[in-house]
């Protein structure tokens, strides 16, 4: 397997993302928690484009992304617990999701988050269109990839728990039931899988540092006089 370290931080969901993926493959690693308002000198020699966690160090090799990671992942450690599937076709669209959500919903739920009033009404508009994209994918299906978990699984595992720790400490309602009847099936499906719930971030924690966060961005939107 060689020398595996991650660096990522304890709340970071692309982080938890190689968390989940390693533990799943059985790959042992060294974890190295990076304080993000102080990065040390390693992050930045690794990632020095972006500066951002997480960072997969294999054999003293960086890999850079969540995504792109996942797939080193993948590919390196191939015969366990595939994530992507074979055909290239699957493959490919797969990818697309997993693009869709990073460019696309993670983005316009952040912004519904840190919004108030009725600036966060109109931001709930495209974040729930988004969202609605995502609950069309999962028709017919358990997982995102299917009846088995998958790749897609670990990309929008963020809204199986970050999301109601947004919802909560933003004032704001996204996943609601009856809208998401699929997306709230797949909730827990995905978590009840061992692996998973077992690596949650501490939800308390979770909840104090949205708080701090959300504060942070409305000030420094006032600030700005956006
Ligand atoms: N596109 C990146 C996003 C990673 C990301 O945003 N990481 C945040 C923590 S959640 C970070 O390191 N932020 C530090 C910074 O922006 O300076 C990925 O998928 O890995």
């Amino acid at each position: 397997m060689g020398d595996v370290k991650l660096f990522r931080t304890w709340s970071s969901p692309f982080a938890l993302r190689i968390v989940w993926a390693l533990k799943l493959k059985g790959i042992e690693s060294e974890t190295i928690y990076e304080d993000l308002a102080n990065k040390s000198s390693l992050l930045l020699e690794y990632n020095p484009v972006y500066k951002k966690v997480p960072v997969l160090l294999h054999n003293g090799k960086p890999i850079c992304e969540s995504l792109v990671i996942l797939e080193y992942i993948d590919e390196t450690w191939n015969t366990i617990a595939r994530f992507l599937p074979e055909d290239p076709l699957d493959r490919a669209t797969e990818r697309f999701w997993a693009k869709f959500n990073d460019e696309q919903v993670t983005s316009s739920v952040f912004h519904a988050y840190v919004s108030q009033g009725v600036e966060q009404e109109e931001a709930k508009g495209p974040a729930l269109k988004h969202l609605d994209t995502v609950e069309n994918q999962l028709r017919g299906k358990k997982f995102f990839s299917g009846e088995t978990f998958g790749f897609l699984d670990l990309v929008f595992g963020w809204i199986a728990n970050y999301l109601e720790i947004l919802e909560e400490t933003g004032g704001i309602q996204l996943l609601d039931k009856q809208r998401f009847p699929l997306i709230s099936a797949w909730k827990e499906n995905f978590c009840n899988i061992g692996v998973i719930k077992e690596n949650w971030p501490d939800r308390e924690k979770l909840i104090t540092k949205f708080r701090l966060l959300r504060e942070h961005s409305i000030s420094v939107a006032a600030a700005e006089g956006k």
